[in-house]
């Protein structure tokens, strides 16, 4: 017979299913089938695809075709995350405007990921840069815009020099750029920001709803989000009215309160520096370094009094106020009561500066060394005045309420969670649907003069946006007064694109809202989202918050679209080789391409599948590939059983052993499906049915037809994962066209049910062997092998058997004399 070749293979069967039409989704009010929305992280489109993707898109595809070989009408969408840098960097080298260049590898890789067979619904195909995408997301933008939620302030934010923006809280990474590993600047900018913060309880509450999530993403979030409960309490200010109000977890600690410490960039260090020439420097100083978190807790504590001092709200005693470097403007009020008897920063600082050190809490059991360490537990309060005796917990409460009753402080949950800058000052993004007019301000433009067309065909040079000398852009009438007004220049961070694209997915085509409410509550929210976990607190943070604006613009109701937007993530791991991440910059990139070339994008999407679970990382070896391309070729060859069927007939325990390994098969192999996607595991069942297969000699017409069976099992249950070489093998072998994309194998009970079973044997209690008997075995027939096997009957031999107890299934225990 003819030889396993793929590439004719896969071009003739690719044909077949546009012709077939088997991978559209449809939004046909009378299609029954139950919807299934499969979703994987669409690509940036840099011009080729790497390893990263072909992994996370095969392991998309396999899911999705199971789903509709399972009977579910299936969405599985593709297309581009359109915008960015990158584009704008390839514009500067190469003398060509971004959309060209974008558009150019939109076209290649859409070619390369036909060619891996990935069966999208290719009439649902979205570009972010489009305007007809990007005009919605302006559209909401001024709809929060009227809401308060999106707003324009002057504020301490993070600047990327190489990358000439600045960057959103999520995208500073240890203190550098996500994108080009610099060390950010803080600088005082005008940015838009997005309220996130005041959807922190909400985004932080439905973590728990996110129960096919993976713990660690939840975990990464919950902790990002950063929610810490206790109070506000105000310290007036010696010989003023004014107060210093500063944030503490531990109100229980109030009364071992011995200095306040504030950030460099809070306004009494501000103020205190005017006349103070020293403490002007050191301020100076401070805002130089970095203030990352991780610094925080390692660099060196330094301060320098303010020479302000504080009155505790309980006791009136006088208390400096220092400026500390420890302290974050940032977060909280910018200040704190310090307590280095129970907190170890305090500690540091206040042995550093020979501050007094107060012990106001003892622990449970023994004693404390306060002069050596702080104790950081809860515990018992003590020099703590009306409060002594109280434990931790209800100290909190207790002088949390005493201050509020005082009117010097009030219970405060504080979020570590800041406003998503989402402001950026570059070209190749989608422009912020803004009018700066001297008399009205930042005027959001009217829906009617939507979208707010980026102008194509500018050519960036490095250092600041084009946008800004092109003229024709940058001139607009101000919607409200009409006078001759400025447009906003930046334009939008890209995460603004990836937040929503999902939804949009649903009704791609939608002149008349940014999504369709009947699409979305047929598809939202996705069942499967598939992607890398470098966008646990990045993408996905920003696409559940976008997610619950756009349901509270009204655009769907709960009902619809869920409150979240994917019910299950699966975090895949990353493409490594030689033990380190493949990288353009390691040098150490296998390229999809040759492989497919060499072997055909089944044996390419059989290897990433194959080579490790879907959350491990996957280690590239070239054996793997060419074993995994082995193992088709002996597939195929299975063919030659079929050829020439024997006389006779074959003896019905061995088609019965054949059964039942075909149907435990897929048992196991639909078990993967249905439980955590462990595909490497699925496809080494159906390797075992392959070789079970081989080592099968069919005779007669019941040989035949039970290895027909288990041929016509293993294409199937190969199609989710190599679906052209199974196609191809079902058509061989007299399949319906499509049969072996279209309906999943049911398991045959009775081929599962066991004809034999083993028994345990005991003579005089003691367990002597076991035999292996017909199910249901009588007394006589369990005796009968027991006696033949000779470990058992060694036991027997010269014996009178007194008694014979035969437990079904599971033991038969003979009781003898001499
Ligand atoms: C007094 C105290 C006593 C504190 C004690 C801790 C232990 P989380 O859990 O991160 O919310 N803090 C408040 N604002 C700060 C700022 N802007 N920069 C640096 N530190 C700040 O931590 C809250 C605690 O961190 C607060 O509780 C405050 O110190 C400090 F035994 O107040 B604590
Ligand atoms: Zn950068």
């Amino acid at each position: 017979s003819e030889r396993y070749e793929a590439e004719g293979i896969e071009a003739k069967w690719q044909q077949r299913w546009i012709d077939a039409d088997i991978d559209s989704a449809s939004d046909d009010p009378a299609d029954t089938r139950e919807s299934y929305y499969c979703l994987v992280m669409f690509p940036y489109p840099s011009g080729n695809l790497h390893m990263g993707h072909v992994r996370n898109y095969c392991l998309g595809d396999a899911v999705a075709r199971y789903k509709r070989m399972q009977g579910f009408n299936v969405l599985h969408p593709i297309g581009w995350d359109a915008f960015g840098l990158p584009a704008e960097n390839a514009a500067i080298k190469h003398h060509r405007p971004p959309a060209e260049w974008t558009y150019a590898n939109i076209d290649q890789m859409r070619t390369q990921l036909k060619r891996l067979g990935l069966s999208y619904d290719w009439s649902r195909e979205i570009a972010t840069c489009r305007p007809e995408y990007y005009r919605w997301e302006q559209w909401l933008f001024t709809k929060l815009m009227e809401k308060g939620l999106a707003y324009q302030a002057n504020a301490e934010v993070n600047w990327c020099d190489p990358c000439h923006t600045v960057l959103a809280n999520e995208q500073v990474v240890d203190g550098v750029c996500w994108r080009c590993d610099t060390p950010v600047i803080k600088k005082n900018l005008k940015q838009w920001f997005i309220r996130i913060t005041d959807y922190a309880e909400e985004l932080l509450a439905d973590l728990d709803k996110l129960t096919g999530w993976p713990e660690k993403v939840v975990g990464m979030q919950r902790n990002w989000i950063g929610k810490s409960s206790g109070a506000e309490v105000s310290f007036r200010l010696e010989g003023s009215d004014e107060t210093l109000d500063i944030f503490t977890t531990r109100p229980d600690t109030l009364m071992g309160v011995s200095y306040m410490a504030v950030a460099a960039a809070h306004p009494l260090a501000q103020k205190a520096a005017e006349s103070h020439v020293d403490l002007a420097a050191f301020i100076d100083e401070c805002s130089k370094i970095s203030t990352k978190e991780a610094d925080i807790e390692t660099m060196e504590k330094k301060g320098m009094a303010t020479g302000f001092n504080a009155v505790h709200p309980v006791t009136g005693a006088s208390v400096p106020i220092w400026v500390a470097n420890f302290v974050l403007m940032g977060y909280g009020t910018g200040a704190v009561m310090s307590v280095p008897g129970h907190d170890v920063r305090d500690f540091e600082f206040a042995k550093k500066y020979d501050l007094p050190i107060k012990q106001v809490i003892a622990p449970a059991e023994g004693d404390w060394d306060i002069e050596s360490a702080a104790f950081t537990e809860a515990g018992t309060l003590i020099n703590s005045g009306q409060f002594d005796g109280l434990d931790s917990v209800a100290a909190k409460q207790v002088i949390t309420e005493w201050l509020s009753e005082q009117g010097k402080g009030s219970e405060r949950v504080q979020y570590r969670l800041r406003d998503w800058l989402v402001s950026r000052q570059r070209y190749w993004g989608a422009p912020i649907p803004v009018i700066h007019c001297d008399d009205c301000g930042a005027v959001p433009v009217p829906d009617d003069q939507l979208p707010v067309e980026l102008p194509t065909d500018l050519q960036p040079t490095g250092g600041a946006s084009p946008l800004t000398e092109c003229e024709a852009f940058k001139h607009a009438d101000c919607p409200k007064c009409g006078k001759a007004a400025e447009r906003e220049l930046d334009t939008f961070d890209t995460f603004m694109e990836s937040s929503w694209y999902m939804s949009r997915y649903t009704s791609p085509r939608s002149d008349a809202a940014m999504v369709d409410g009947g699409a979305i509550s047929r598809w939202a929210p996705v069942d499967q989202y598939i992607g890398g976990v470098e966008h646990a607190v990045l993408h996905l943070l920003y696409a559940r918050f976008y997610h619950k604006l756009m349901r509270d613009a009204g655009l769907f109701t709960s009902e619809q679209g869920g409150d979240e937007p994917f019910k299950n993530l699966l975090t895949q791991g990353m493409v490594l080789k030689d033990g380190t991440k493949m990288s353009k910059s390691k040098g150490n990139t296998v390229d999809p391409k040759a492989i497919i070339e060499r072997f055909g994008a089944d044996t390419a999407r059989l290897f990433t599948l194959f080579a490790a679970p879907p959350e491990k990382e996957l280690e590239w070896n070239d054996a793997g590939v060419e074993g995994g391309h082995r193992f088709l070729k002996r597939v195929w060859k299975l063919l030659e059983k079929l050829e020439s069927p024997t006389d006779g007939d074959e003896d019905a325990a061995t088609v019965k052993a054949l059964r039942f390994t075909i149907h435990s098969t897929i048992q196991r192999v639909t078990y993967a499906f249905e439980h955590g996607f462990a595909f490497n595991v699925a496809i080494a069942a159906l390797m075992e049915l392959s070789n079970a297969l081989h080592a099968f000699e069919p005779k007669g017409a019941s040989g035949s037809a039970a290895c027909r069976e288990g041929i016509e099992v293993l294409a199937t249950m190969l199609a989710p994962f190599v679906p052209h070489f199974a196609c191809e093998i079902g058509e061989r072998i007299g399949m319906g066209e499509m049969a072996v994309v279209s309906q999943w194998p049911k398991v045959d009970e009775a081929a599962l049910e066991q004809n034999e079973i083993t028994l345990a044997v005991q003579v005089q209690g003691k367990r002597r062997g076991e035999i292996t008997v017909a199910k249901d075995v009588d007394q006589d027939g369990a005796m009968a092998a027991a006696k033949a096997e000779p470990s058992i009957n060694k036991w027997l031999e010269g014996m009178q058997v007194v008694k014979i107890i035969l437990v079904p299934g599971r033991l038969l225990n003979i009781v003898v004399k001499p």
